[in-house]
């Protein structure tokens, strides 16, 4: 496969005013008529002429109106044309039916739909699909289905027909086209200038009564955009198509976002809590698109992070607006650690600006995604509050309109406060992690703090702008300094803090101010004063992980018993009232096995997935029988006596009652769970239930209940399916997950529930990594099936492997086959080719 740089950019020699499409729909033979105005570039680089396209059947080509014949390839055609300016026509036929990658046209459940980005436009029509050509839009679409949308603001319709135009220009991988059986949930929203905009939720009949909260979110996140950014809608509509079938979560098309049936559809009855949250912030991240991606948009898809990353930092400021900023904090950074610092630490480690790909779909990555926006949080920090605001004024007032590149975002920094950020764009560039020493000094007063910083496995890398935030805590626990930002630009550097009448305990790197390894060698006194007295909730979670880790650690490395301090340490915390139940409860739970085996293979040692689980099994049993004479009051203690809400009060307290039912269920073998799963309203507490039966293995009545309850939902029956092979002991879970592709529901070619099944494979540590290769096998059969189909999700899902380095010589051997095995496939697509390549490099 060809490789492209970001070097080779070039601009397109034609400008394009307006597109005019025509779709005559028909699963088998849709008919795609295009009409587009091509003017040349003043100041683009002589080219040939050459229009993606893929797997189009060529009807008909014209130029002014004159009929040609052009030269097609596999990629595209290509012809010769007027100097000036001329009018191009194509007619061209597709089967949207046949499409099963999910990219271009396709059918989900009888229903036309659309997905372009990143390069999907090219499976539609001829077209220079790339995000720096900017057109407006004109759509007729043409068929019997009783709705037809596209983006913009709709024009006529009528007998078998209707029109959009889209007044905005924009790239075509924003272009969209819905047309099916679909009944809507509307609602509006008057913008801050007083314009009405009508809204809707579009989806297949039956769903009609899980459309609520999407709706709620929606206008939460219009609001929000216009108080927080200034931001304001601006089409007459902003429609959301809720589609079965889908790669990812959702997609910001123009005034037509599309969004995977899980990302917008939520009643209590059918969803968690977490599922709620994660609507609401998908909901906001496709909206707030709307200014950062789609009226600003990417020069070139190298450019990626400037929309995703900045969308995600807005919409992490959002939630933590809608809820707690504490809680969405150390979920972000929980998060980080589990699916970016893994990528940026081994074979599929990038910057979070790449600089070439095969295939752009690989990059759509945590590194890009989170680490570009922790990128943005730093900015933030350094410039602060202020210079941030005034400088995303800038930025849409300079760009609005164009497609650009993060030399144009930090060029508006740089010019709205004076600061030069020169050093600060390696965090673009440079990948790894970096680690972040730390040595203190107290003398006469005066408390000093050496840092230093290197990025292994990253020779090349020169140091970084890191901000720190640090606090100083008297010997009392009182802070003697409050939070000060320390900006540290050298590989090794001094901070001095005087005045102070003794030696401070000093908090570092508050809020997660950098995304770093903050490699510090503390007592676990130190940690636990912490853990009881830090003013910052990171910082005092983030002592209870370090404790956490430290004990499982101990209990892997040398048998040692659980740390009978510290688990007194975070009973205070966990029954302490004054707190956030949501923070409590993330304060109970343990890393993850796959974040012990990271940290492990952090300090030379090579994780034992079977010790792994043995340990944390025995920590959880310990604090279980420690933790008996208070455990069920405290879990009464959160039940919540009021209709169900899904904001942050009420999940809040059923987080923390779930933690507790889960170590309960170690004590009464299932009883109390059992009582929970029957007496359940919602799905937070009905899932929570059934969870913890299958983990005491007490589940089978209650999972054939759940199925027999749920059948006809998909969604809640694809929880049923990731259930029972996330959490089962992990000798059975690679078997039940073999067994579940035999079910009759298990429909592979639909992504979330191959993912239902196969991610949570993979998500069960010591099961995935099974002795005897047993989960790598299954992983690796299935996928090889599932390229033939749906080369994207199968790409995503072998970053599974991504780690495989990590373990013993057996395991890496077993992993290291498996992978070849896939490499080896007669016909394997561009997009597993380029990731199996660079797991094994
Ligand atoms: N911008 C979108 C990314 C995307 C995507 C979405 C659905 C299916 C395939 C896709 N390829 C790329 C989603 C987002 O970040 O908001
Ligand atoms: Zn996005």
């Amino acid at each position: 496969p060809q490789t492209i740089y970001l070097e080779d950019y070039t601009p397109f020699g034609w400008r394009i005013a307006e597109v005019h499409l025509t779709f005559r729909l028909a699963p088998h033979a849709t008919r795609v008529l295009s009409r587009i105005r091509f003017d040349p570039a003043p100041d683009a680089p002589e080219q040939d002429f050459f229009l993606h396209g893929e797997d189009l059947t060529l009807i008909r080509a014209a130029i002014d109106g004159a009929e040609i014949t052009p030269a097609l390839s596999p990629q595209g055609l290509r012809c010769a044309v007027p100097d000036g300016s001329f009018t191009f026509e194509t007619e061209v036929e597709i089967a949207p039916a046949a499409n099963t990658a999910l990219e271009g046209l396709y059918m989900s459940n009888g229903m036309y739909c659309t997905q372009c980005e990143a390069e999907g436009f090219r499976k539609i029509t001829y077209y220079p699909d790339r995000p720096d050509v900017m057109a407006t839009f004109t759509v007729r679409i043409e068929g019997t289905e009783p709705v037809k949308l596209s983006n913009g603001n709709p024009g006529g319709s009528g007998n078998g027909y209707a029109e959009w135009h889209d007044p905005w220009p924009k790239p075509a991988y924003l272009f969209a086209l819905v047309a099916g059986d679909l009944v809507n949930h509307p609602g509006s929203f008057t913008t801050m200038s007083g314009k009405e905009v009508a809204l809707n939720i579009w989806v297949r009949p039956g769903d009609e009564n899980k459309c609520a909260w999407g709706m709620e979110s929606l206008i939460a996140s219009m609001r929000w955009d216009e108080k927080v950014y200034g931001r304001e809608y601006d089409l007459d509509v902003f429609n959301i198509v809720a589609v079965d079938d889908f790669n990812m979560g959702a997609m910001e098309n123009k005034g037509l976002n599309v969004f995977n049936s899980s990302c917008v559809l939520a009643s209590p009855e059918t969803s968690t809590d977490a599922n709620f949250e994660r609507i609401e912030a998908i909901i906001a991240h496709e909206y707030f698109h709307n200014w950062t991606g789609n009226r600003i948009t990417c020069r070139d898809w190298f450019q990626l992070c400037l929309k995703e990353g900045l969308t995600v930092y807005r919409d992490s400021q959002f939630t933590s607006d809608m809820r707690s900023p504490e809680v969405k904090r150390i979920g972000d950074v929980i998060d980080l650690r589990a699916r970016q610092f893994p990528e940026d630490q081994g074979p599929l480690s990038h910057p979070v600006r790449p600089e070439s790909f095969q295939e752009i779909n690989n990059f759509y990555t945590a590194t890009v995604y989170e680490k570009g926006a922790e990128v943005i949080g730093m900015l933030k920090r350094l410039v602060g509050d202020d210079a941030y605001a005034k400088a995303l004024d800038l930025y849409f007032d300079r760009h609005d309109g164009q497609a650009c590149t993060i030399e144009d975002w930090l060029a508006v920094f740089q010019d709205s406060t004076g600061r030069d950020l020169t050093q600060f764009k390696r965090w673009y560039s440079q990948p790894g992690t970096p680690h972040l020493s730390v040595t203190e000094d107290w003398q006469d007063g005066t408390f000093t703090l050496t840092f230093a910083q290197h990025t292994p496995g990253q020779q090349d890398a020169q140091p970084q702008v890191l901000p720190i935030a640090v606090g100083l805590l008297g010997p009392n626990g009182d802070e003697v300094a409050p939070t000060r930002v320390l900006e540290m630009t050298e590989t090794r550097q001094s901070f001095a803090f005087d005045g102070l009448g003794a030696r401070p305990v000093p908090s570092i790197l508050r809020g997660f101010s950098a995304p770093v390894v903050l490699e510090r060698a503390t007592s676990a006194s130190e940690k636990s004063f912490l853990l009881a007295h830090d003013t910052d909730a990171f910082n005092r979670w983030e002592a209870n992980r370090d404790l956490a880790r430290a004990c499982l650690e101990a209990m892997v490395t040398e048998g040692t018993e659980p740390d009978d301090a510290w688990l007194g340490a975070l009973e205070q915390v966990v029954r302490d009232d004054t707190l956030d139940p949501a923070f409590r409860a993330l304060m109970l739970a343990l890393p993850t096995q796959a974040e012990m085996a990271q940290h492990l293979h952090a300090n030379g040692v090579t994780p034992d997935p079977d010790a792994l689980y043995a340990a944390s099994e025995s920590l959880r049993n310990a604090m279980a029988a420690r933790w008996s004479g208070w455990l069920g009051d405290l879990r009464a203690a959160c039940t919540v006596d009021a209709p169900y809400d899904p904001g942050a009060g009420q999940s809040g307290k059923r987080a923390l009652g779930g933690a507790l039912l889960a170590l309960l269920t170690r004590l009464d073998g299932g009883a109390a769970a059992q009582a929970q799963f029957d007496a359940a309203d919602n799905m937070t507490l009905q899932l929570g239930a059934l969870g913890c039966l299958v983990q005491a293995g007490t589940e089978h009545a209650a999972l054939a209940r759940f199925a027999e309850q749920w059948r006809g939902d998909r969604l809640v029956m694809d929880k049923w399916f990731a259930l029972q092979v996330a959490a089962t002991a992990p000798e059975n879970a690679a078997t039940r997950a073999e067994a579940l592709t035999r079910h009759p529901d298990f429909d592979w070619k639909n992504p979330n529930r191959f993912r239902a099944v196969f991610g949570s494979l993979a998500m069960n540590h010591a099961g995935f990594h099974a002795r005897d290769g047993r989960g790598y096998r299954l992983l690796a059969d299935w996928l090889i099936r599932l390229d033939e189909k749906n080369p994207q999700t199968t790409a995503r899902m072998c970053s599974v492997f991504q780690t495989w380095r990590r373990y013993d010589n057996a395991r890496q051997a077993l992993m290291k086959a498996e992978l070849e095995r896939l490499a080896a496939k007669p016909g394997l697509s561009r997009d597993v080719t380029e990731m199996v390549t660079r797991l094994l490099g």
